[in-house]
This record gives C-alpha cells, sequence and structure tokens, in this order.
C-alpha cells in the first residue's frame, strides 16, 4: 500500500477522553472511531489487525479440528425463555421489539442458538464428539464501556460450544481448548496466563480465564512468578489425544494463578514470598465447561450405545477477538507509540522514502516495494512529499516492526536502512539484503511467503520485479 492513496487519518494530539494508552493510541494512529458510547468504526488500520487476529484463531481452531458455522446477531427471545436465562441475564441484554411485536435481543452469547441447532439435526453419539464455534459481534449493554475496545458494548468474540455424551469426554473438550488457546495467544505474541475464575452468568463449575498481565487491566490477580516462565512453544501437539492435552493442562495450571473472585489466601501464602505476585490483567478469553446446564432444559439429548436417551455434556470457550488489539498495544508499545509483534502486524515493513522526487530514491523504494510484494508481504510505502520527521514519527506511532529508510545519500553507496522498531536498531544493508532480511523474519509466521520465496531466493535481485 502506498501511503499517499490510503486512509489513515492519524491524530497529532492526544485524545482527551481516553483513559489508557492503547485507546489513546489506537485514536491517534487512525485505527478506530467511537460511534457512540462503547460502539467503534473501525478503519482500515485497525481493521487489518483485528482481522489478522481473526486469522490466527481460525486457523488454531482448525488444528484442534473445531468447525466453524456463523449465527445472527439478532435473536428471538423464546430460546433463552427455555433456558431461563431470559430474566437471569439483566440490563446487560439489549432488548428490542420487531413489528410483529416479538421480543427480539441483540446476542451477548449463544449457548441457546447453538444448543437449539444440536438438537434439531443431533440425534445419536455416532454424530459426536462435536465442537463448533464462531467468530461473531456480540453485545452487552455495559454499565461502564470504557478503555475503548477493551470493554465496548459491542466487542468481536470468538465463541465455541463443544457436545459430548459423557463428562469424561467434555473434560477432555475442556483441556484441548485450553490447550489451543494458549497456542493462540502466543501466536500473536502475547502471554497469556490460565487462571482459576468465576463462572458468572455463563454458569458451571470448571472455568479459567486467560489474563494478558497489564498495569490497566480491570482484574485483580494473583500468581506465582514461575508461571510466566512457562512457553507452549512450537511443541506438536495431538488435539485427541486425551493424556497429552491433559499433560500440558497440568503443566500449565498446577501453579498458583487466580483472579479475586477465587483467590485463596491461605493457599498463596503457601507460595514462596518470593515467587508471589499480586498485579493486574486484562481477561482475553475464558473456558467453561458446565454439563447439562442448557442441554436438559433445552432437550438436547442423544441415544447413547444403551439405546437410553441422555442430555449431551457442553461447554463454552471465548475469546475477546476486539479487546486483544487493545490489549496487544497495552503489551508493545513505548513513548513513540504502538510496537506490532509480528504475527499481527497490519504491514510488514513500512518504506520510507527520505527524498520523494528524487529519481535514484524513487526507483529504489519502487523496487523494494515490488520485491516484499512478489514475496508475499505487504508492504506500507510512505511516499508522501513530507518532511523525514514528519514520516519516522507516523512510522514510529503505527508500529511496524521493521522500516526500511531509502535516501540518495546511501544508495550513492548502495545501501538502504532496516531499523527494528521494538530496539530502534539499524543496521546499512544493500536492498536486496534488506528484503532478504525482512522475509527470514516473516517466514516463520506465513506459510504463504515461505512459498513465494522459495524461486525467488536463488535468483539475483533485479529478476525478482
Ligand atoms: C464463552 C463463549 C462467554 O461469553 N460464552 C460463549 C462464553 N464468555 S465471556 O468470558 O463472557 O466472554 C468471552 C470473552 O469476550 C471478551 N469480552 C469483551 N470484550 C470487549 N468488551 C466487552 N464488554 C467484553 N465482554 C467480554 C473477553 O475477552 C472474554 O474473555
Amino acid at each position: 500500500m502506498r501511503l499517499s492513496r490510503y486512509f489513515l487519518p492519524v491524530l497529532k494530539e492526544t485524545p482527551s477522553e481516553a483513559q489508557i494508552v492503547s485507546h489513546r493510541l489506537m485514536l491517534r494512529a487512525g485505527m478506530i472511531k467511537q460511534a457512540s458510547a462503547g460502539i467503534y468504526s473501525w478503519l482500515p488500520l485497525g481493521l487489518k489487525v483485528l482481522q489478522n487476529i481473526e486469522r490466527i484463531v481460525h486457523e488454531e481452531q482448525a488444528r484442534a479440528g473445531h468447525i466453524p458455522v456463523l449465527m445472527p446477531t439478532l435473536q428471538s427471545a423464546d430460546l433463552w425463555r427455555e433456558s431461563g436465562r431470559y430474566d437471569d441475564y439483566g440490563q446487560e441484554m439489549l432488548r428490542m421489539k420487531d413489528r410483529h411485536d416479538r421480543d427480539m435481543l441483540f446476542t451477548p452469547t449463544a449457548e441457546e442458538l447453538i444448543t437449539d441447532i444440536f438438537r434439531a439435526h443431533v440425534s445419536s453419539y455416532k454424530d459426536l464428539p462435536l465442537t463448533m464455534y464462531q467468530i461473531q459481534w456480540k453485545f452487552r449493554d455495559e454499565i461502564r464501556p470504557r478503555f475503548g475496545v477493551m470493554r465496548g458494548r459491542e466487542f468481536y468474540m470468538k465463541d465455541g460450544y463443544n457436545f459430548d455424551l459423557t463428562k469424561e469426554d467434555a473434560l477432555h473438550a475442556y483441556n484441548r481448548h485450553l490447550v489451543s488457546y494458549l497456542r493462540t495467544y502466543e501466536r500473536m505474541g502475547l502471554q497469556a496466563i490460565p487462571m482459576r475464575a468465576d463462572s458468572g452468568p455463563i454458569g458451571g463449575d470448571d472455568t479459567h480465564e486467560f489474563l494478558v498481565l497489564a498495569d490497566t487491566g480491570e482484574s485483580e490477580v494473583f500468581y506465582d512468578r514461575e508461571i510466566t516462565d512457562l512457553k507452549f512453544g512450537d511443541r506438536e501437539i495431538d488435539y485427541d489425544n486425551v493424556e497429552q492435552c491433559q499433560a500440558v493442562l497440568e503443566e500449565f495450571t498446577s501453579r498458583y494463578a487466580r483472579t479475586d473472585e477465587t483467590h485463596d489466601e491461605a493457599l498463596f501464602n503457601q507460595i514462596p514470598e518470593d515467587r508471589r505476585r499480586v498485579a493486574r490483567g486484562i481477561e482475553v478469553g475464558q473456558i467453561f465447561y458446565f454439563g447439562t446446564k442448557y442441554s436438559e432444559p433445552l432437550g438436547a439429548t442423544v441415544q447413547g450405545p444403551d439405546g437410553k436417551s441422555v442430555p449431551v455434556h457442553m461447554g463454552s470457550h471465548g475469546i475477546g477477538v476486539s479487546r486483544l488489539v487493545g490489549a496487544l498495544i497495552e503489551a508493545n508499545h513505548d513513548e513513540n507509540g504502538i510496537i506490532w509483534p509480528e504475527g499481527v502486524t497490519p504491514f510488514h515493513c513500512g518504506i520510507v522514502n527520505l527524498k520523494q522526487g528524487d529519481d535514484a530514491a524513487d526507483a529504489a523504494c519502487d523496487q523494494l516495494y515490488k520485491a516484499l510484494t512478489a514475496a508475499g508481504l505487504e508492504p506500507l510505502y510512505d511516499d508522501r512529499k513530507e518532511r523525514a520527521g514528519g514520516k519516522f514519527a507516523t512510522m514510529d506511532l503505527i508500529g511496524l516492526p521493521w522500516r526500511i529508510t531509502v535516501g540518495p545519500r546511501g544508495l550513492k553507496n548502495g545501501v538502504v536502512e532496516l531499523t527494528s522498531r521494538r530496539t530502534g536498531e539499524s543496521e546499512e544493508l544493500t536492498p536486496e539484503e534488506a528484503v532478504r532480511k525482512v522475509v527470514e523474519i516473516y517466514s516463520p509466521h506465513h506459510e504463504h511467503v515461505a512459498k513465494h520465496w522459495e524461486p525467488m531466493a536463488k535468483r539475483s535481485f533485479h529478476t525478482w520485479v
């Protein structure tokens, strides 16, 4: 993308309504615009990050064997009366009437709707296990929407639902989700710690929240410091393997880590004092096992191997996709702006032309742009007639992890500059070396980059474009 043709409404002033850094930076970087309290339009740059997060979630769900569906945002109140939650949900539920005076609502979650689909089409244990999920907008009429997309009223959520014959099978589904979530957050460049939590209006006994440690987080958390040393890494997991999932679950949940809702001071005090931590966290996901809480009232039953009809065991699992955009910024920024992890960055590499209109600089930028694009990457080329300082400030604000700076002086010596946003370190490289290095950085994140690159790698720079 050429910046001169893009829509990137960056703000010079710090918006006064924003209380936390991620909200300020999202507004300043032109990622979102508030439409009304807790409801946002996603501008092009913000949308790209949202979609990158969404893509990682889809890929990891596919890896775990979960099946995507899409359910409506508006639902009839009838199903919620059947489950008993229509009255329980209270003022957080946005209710409305259609022209026939029927009670409707904007979905805050979809346990009822997915259970209705299940009961209409599944009647035998032979069709189990089954896990379906969607990524869809939700609405909760929060009393105090705040912190931008972090606590919105309208927000984007991945919500998944498992159906199993027995409690044991459903607990495997729970463990499988916990494992796949660890991998999902790590791919985004985030450490999200599973903590024992409270189930709230979703219900059930077993539940873990995933928390990203951040001073601006809304939850108070208590944990054993050792837990922050754990990495999921690139281990291969067979998600159908009960023992393997169980082992990972135990590794990541056996140390003390709880939200304030479930905190137990006496247990906490058994951890050696130098390892005890009290901090704040952002909840970016939650998993639940609630057994037959919905299947029983809604009549979601299957015929078991013995011919008897039994209600299925269920759980649900959520990832705060839009909240994650804010959480990622809380965890990755400095005084100049955002620093995107490579896995979610809206563009892979910035190209800054120090002297727009200079033949050599323009040609070199064009060549870099085309070469990176041919390798399957998306560069953002600042081709505006602006001062270098302004261009650098914009690149730092929007947080692209890598920047290639091109100017007539360097080109005389055959070099451009490659700069890391995170460390601020620069190296002088030939344009060819710069492209090779950026491709190398992104290949582990994108299979298609490695594929595009393979035939290019053996050829020289001038043949790439
Ligand atoms: C699990 C999926 C559920 O709703 N039902 C279907 C279960 N869980 S949850 O914990 O209530 O929500 C899942 C995740 O959604 C994010 N979230 C929000 N994000 C932005 N603004 C909000 N107001 C908001 N409320 C919930 C959180 O990340 C939460 O973990």
